[in-house]
């Protein structure tokens, strides 16, 4: 085999090798801002929904706080891809690209803090879900505070 077949063989197994991952598709940047902030709202919605269970104004569900954490942990893994480069604006600080590290971190507190509330609600528990969903907003928050803008 000569160098290019073998570099062409070598490039080829890597592209083949590579997990396929379909990436959500932004004709333009605006489109990415849409898609982040209908994720981020769904999540509040879900999210918020549960405050009045969670501090005890209406009786505790189990089955329906888990089936609407679970659905908060899915809605949880989509706004991250749509924050790319170039797609600065809407209510995304200029900190999001700026100290991209920091929100990185700040979204993956978010996966852990999601990951404890998805486990306390197989328990049943209603303590350790309360606390735990307190947790998750706190991870909300701190994100918000440092990367949220009103406009
Ligand atoms: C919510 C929601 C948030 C968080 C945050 C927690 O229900 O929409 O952004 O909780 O307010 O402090």
């Amino acid at each position: 085999m000569n160098r290019y077949a073998w570099m062409l063989s070598c490039a080829l197994a890597v592209t083949f090798a590579l997990p396929a991952q379909a990436e959500p598709r932004f004709e333009k940047p605006e489109d990415a801002v849409a898609y982040r902030e209908s994720a981020m709202h769904l999540m509040g919605a879900h999210f918020g929904g549960l405050t009045p269970m969670m501090r005890g104004r209406v009786p505790y569900d189990a089955d329906h706080a888990k089936s609407e954490i679970e659905l908060v942990r899915t809605l949880a893994k989509l706004p991250w891809k749509a924050f790319g480069e170039g797609t600065e604006g809407g209510h995304a600080r200029p900190a999001v690209w700026e100290d991209s590290e920091k929100f990185r971190q700040a979204a993956s507190n978010l996966q852990t803090s999601l990951e404890q509330l998805g486990a306390a609600a197989q328990s049943g528990d209603f303590d350790r879900v309360r606390a735990a969903y307190a947790d998750t907003a706190s991870s909300c928050k701190a994100c918000h505070d440092s990367f949220r803008q009103r406009r």
